[in-house]
Parts: structure tokens; C-alpha cells; sequence
């Protein structure tokens, strides 16, 4: 069932006890909302803890360091910023029709929470300030650290089309609240671990250009991952770099997973709608950036990602 923030923050103080699932592979914007909601919570005397599938990102540990979460039992169970309960990582079914709560901005949200608050918002951290301040509850100098995480990250700091004035003005009030936003920025946007350029250097090798020059796809195998020594938490500027290319309408990345499938980011420019891309693929999204996973060969799943893109992009089989 569909609820407002009104609805959500209402939900929220009636639960003591509170578990904030994160994606599988956090980013910033489930590391901002769900440690910002975290702290809100703790700010208003509940028990809270925050927990992932995976660790986050080395430059998004900061956030979590100086945190110990108390053990205890959950009376209420909210997840943030996940689309789609198998996003919750390989345990995934452990959390089958226990979800309570759900705060999402992806369209594609199959609502499997028996609650769900979405909007399309280019970050779920902007809807988690809409929450706490629906609380009642002021937001300090650690929330505003993480809701800034969220909408930089999701915007790719503010330059991606999602960006709205609103998203601006929230990054801009956190920075009233005296947070070091160039600092976070150099962390977040200006520094690649020498891992990552090694495995830049092999993944630029695979680009193929497809369509007229209109697509462009790179691929990343699990060897480039060993040669390399990068996470899979570091992908994410590989996936921008993807769009970046003058002329190209649609970038994906195929990314070779641990169980030999295979996952693919979507992104596109202007008009051009990344999330039905994904749709035919069984994966979903936002309108420029989603994503879908595969099985099969390399080659198979080239080949149904260049179909499905090829229709996208209206050209006549
Ligand atoms: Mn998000």
C-alpha cells in the first residue's frame, strides 16, 4: 500500500525497535538515507541499527566509523532505497513478506514492503529529509553529512539530469548546517584508488561503439576485477563514463558477477528511457539510469542488451 511522508514518519514512531535494510553494494544515496533515518531515529530515543549484504565502498566508510549498532530484536522493518526485494543480496528471501516500511525514488519499485513511500526524486536522501523533518526532528551536522552523500551521489554531483532546484537547495541547507562539502566532494568525486585505474586501463580496452556511434558498451570480466584488485563498489564511474562519450545516446556496462551472470547498468542522454531498456530485460530503473541482470554467455547477453537498445532507439531490424 501507498503512503505519503506524513504516513511514513507516523509508522516510524510507533516502531522502537528499527532495522534500515540497505541494497546489496551501498552507495552513497542508501549509505546517506539510511544512517541520516538511523540517527533521526536514535535522536528520538528508538533502538536502530543499520545493516547490508555487503560492505560499503572505501570511500564511503567514513560514515559508518565511528558507529557500534546495540543488538536487539526488530519490531519494524524498513528498507531504503531498494527497488526490488532481490536487491536486498544472495539472503535476500530471508526478508520475504517481513518488510514493513519502504522509502524509494525508483519507478520500478515492485512495492513488496507492506508499506511504501515513493516519489521520483533524484535521490532517496532528499525524501529522508522530508522524513526526518516530518519527525519533528532537527538534523545535525552527521545527517547532513549523509543526506549531502545521497543527493551528491545520485546526482553525480548535481551535473546528472535529475537534478532539480530542490536537490540544490537541500544540498544547500546541509551546508548551512557547517558540513566541509568540498571535502566530501574530493572524497567522493576526485579520487580513484590506484586499483581502479588499473582496472579502468583494462575496461577501456573492451568500449564498443554500436548504432552509428549511438551506443556505446564496456564490459568488465571477474579476471579484470583479479588483475586489477578493484571492487565492485568502484564501478560506478565506469557506468557514467559509459554516457560520456560525445554522440552517444545510451551507455551500458556489463559487469561479469561472482555466480558467472551477468548485471548491466543503463545510462542515457536526453529523451532516451534507460528503465525500458531494462523493462524487456526483466530489470528496471530510473528514465536515465537503470539496470537489469542476465544469465548466459557474454556473447547471449551482448546480444539481447544490443537488441533491446536497437529498439530503443527505433532503428528497423
Ligand atoms: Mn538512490
Amino acid at each position: 500500500m501507498r503512503i505519503n511522508k506524513k504516513e511514513f514518519a507516523e509508522k516510524l514512531r510507533q516502531g522502537d525497535n528499527i532495522l534500515i535494510l540497505m541494497h546489496e553494494q551501498p552507495d552513497g544515496d542508501a549509505m546517506g538515507c539510511a544512517y541520516a533515518l538511523y540517527a533521526a531515529l536514535k535522536k528520538l530515543g528508538k533502538k536502530s541499527r543499520v545493516s547490508s549484504f555487503d560492505e560499503p565502498a572505501h570511500n564511503l566508510r567514513f560514515i559508518a566509523a565511528d558507529i557500534e549498532f546495540e543488538k536487539f530484536e526488530p519490531d519494524l522493518i524498513v528498507a531504503v532505497d531498494v527497488a526490488d526485494l532481490k536487491l536486498l543480496g544472495d539472503n535476500w528471501r530471508d526478508y520475504e513478506g517481513k518488510i514493513d516500511l519502504c522509502l524509494d525514488h525508483h519507478v520500478s519499485n515492485t512495492e513488496y514492503a507492506r508499506y511504501t513511500f515513493l516519489e521520483d526524486t533524484a535521490a532517496a536522501s532528499e525524501m529522508v529529509y522530508d522524513v526526518i523533518r516530518e519527525l519533528g526532528v532537527e538534523i545535525d551536522h552527521f545527517m547532513a553529512v549523509c543526506i549531502y552523500v545521497g543527493v551528491a551521489t545520485d546526482t553525480g554531483c548535481f551535473r546528472y539530469p535529475n537534478t532539480t532546484s530542490r536537490t540544490i537547495r537541500i544540498a544547500a541547507d546541509m551546508m548551512d548546517k557547517g558540513i566541509d562539502a568540498q571535502d566530501i566532494n574530493k572524497l567522493m568525486f576526485e579520487t580513484k584508488t590506484k586499483s581502479f585505474v588499473k582496472l579502468e586501463k583494462l575496461v577501456n580496452e573492451t568500449l564498443e561503439l554500436h548504432f552509428d556511434d549511438r551506443c556505446a558498451i564496456y564490459t568488465i570480466t571477474r579476471k579484470m576485477f583479479e588483475k586489477s584488485g578493484a571492487l565492485e563498489s568502484e564501478c560506478h564511474p565506469i557506468t557514467a563514463a559509459s554516457r560520456q562519450i560525445e554522440g552517444v545516446l545510451v551507455g551500458a556496462v556489463i559487469k561479469e558477477q561472482k555466480d558467472g551472470s551477468f548485471n548491466i547498468s543503463v545510462r542515457t542522454n536526453g529523451s532516451l528511457n534507460a528503465a525500458d531498456i531494462c523493462a524487456e530485460l526483466g530489470g528496471g530503473g530510473h528514465k536515465n539510469a537503470s539496470g537489469c541482470e542476465l544469465g548466459g554467455t557474454l556473447a547471449a547477453v551482448k546480444a539481447a542488451l544490443l537488441k533491446s537498445i536497437e529498439r530503443a532507439l527505433g532503428i528497423e531490424a
